[in-house]
């Protein structure tokens, strides 16, 4: 059976999600960071190469990386579903998605992140992800206002990016001219997408689950 490794607050709730989307029956293992460090503990370097999460074991295989785990389930068992059909300008915009939330979308919400916990901000650093992120969301706000889901129905490239726009909307940032834990107040498309996102019933119930564990 398709087995899930999940760390509390990570990107490991994006498999959770999409199992649940895909109505897949699955084993969950949970690791536990280490309370000071907030780094993952040895029983997660035991299974995954780089000590990270998610990854997934399914078929003998043993699949790190989001985007790769997403990409593997949709491929494997999605029969057609959250994924827009090769060769139609809604596949690349699925494969730009996909790629772009782990990159382009999640690089200034990391250095944002991380400045904040390490007390090393800089004017420098917050001037290039205030850039960032007006450029990215500008652009995806833009996109949502014709378009209920990022390419179009939704797929698995929802399930990428949602990951780093929550993230932004914590209170720990505050994206360009915008009080702490209000990012989306100036991209009400994009508010409007996390909305619907949420409503989704997987996503209720993936929530609970990683909430739980
Ligand atoms: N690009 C990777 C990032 C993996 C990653 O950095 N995971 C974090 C949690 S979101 C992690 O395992 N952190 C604990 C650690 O590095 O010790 C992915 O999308 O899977």
């Amino acid at each position: 059976m398709l087995k899930i490794h999940h760390l509390g607050m990570s990107r490991s709730d994006r498999s959770i999600w999409l199992a649940e989307e895909l109505g897949l029956k699955y084993e969950l293992v949970n690791h536990t960071r280490n309370p000071k460090t907030f780094r993952s503990p040895q029983s997660l370097w035991d299974v995954s190469p780089m000590g990270k999460a998610p990854v997934i074991e399914d078929q003998g295989q043993t699949i790190p990386e989001s985007g790769a785990i997403v990409e593997y389930l949709i491929d494997n068992y999605g029969e057609g579903r959250l994924r827009p059909e090769r060769g139609t300008p809604a596949h690349i915009d699925y494969l730009h998605w996909m790629h772009a939330a782990e990159s382009t979308l999640m690089l200034p919400v990391m250095i944002d992140m991380l400045s904040a916990m390490t007390a090393a901000d800089s004017a420098g650093l917050k001037g290039f992800c205030d850039g960032e992120f007006k450029t990215v969301f500008t652009y995806m706000n833009q996109l949502l206002i014709d378009r209920d889901y990022i390419a179009g129905e939704f797929s698995g490239a929802d399930i990428m990016v949602a990951f780093p726009l929550m993230m932004a909307e914590s209170p720990m940032f505050a994206p360009p001219g915008q009080e702490k834990g209000k990012a989306f107040i100036a991209y009400p498309a994009i508010q409007a997408y996390l909305n619907r996102l949420r409503a989704r019933p997987a996503w209720v119930k993936a929530e609970a689950i990683f909430k739980a564990a």
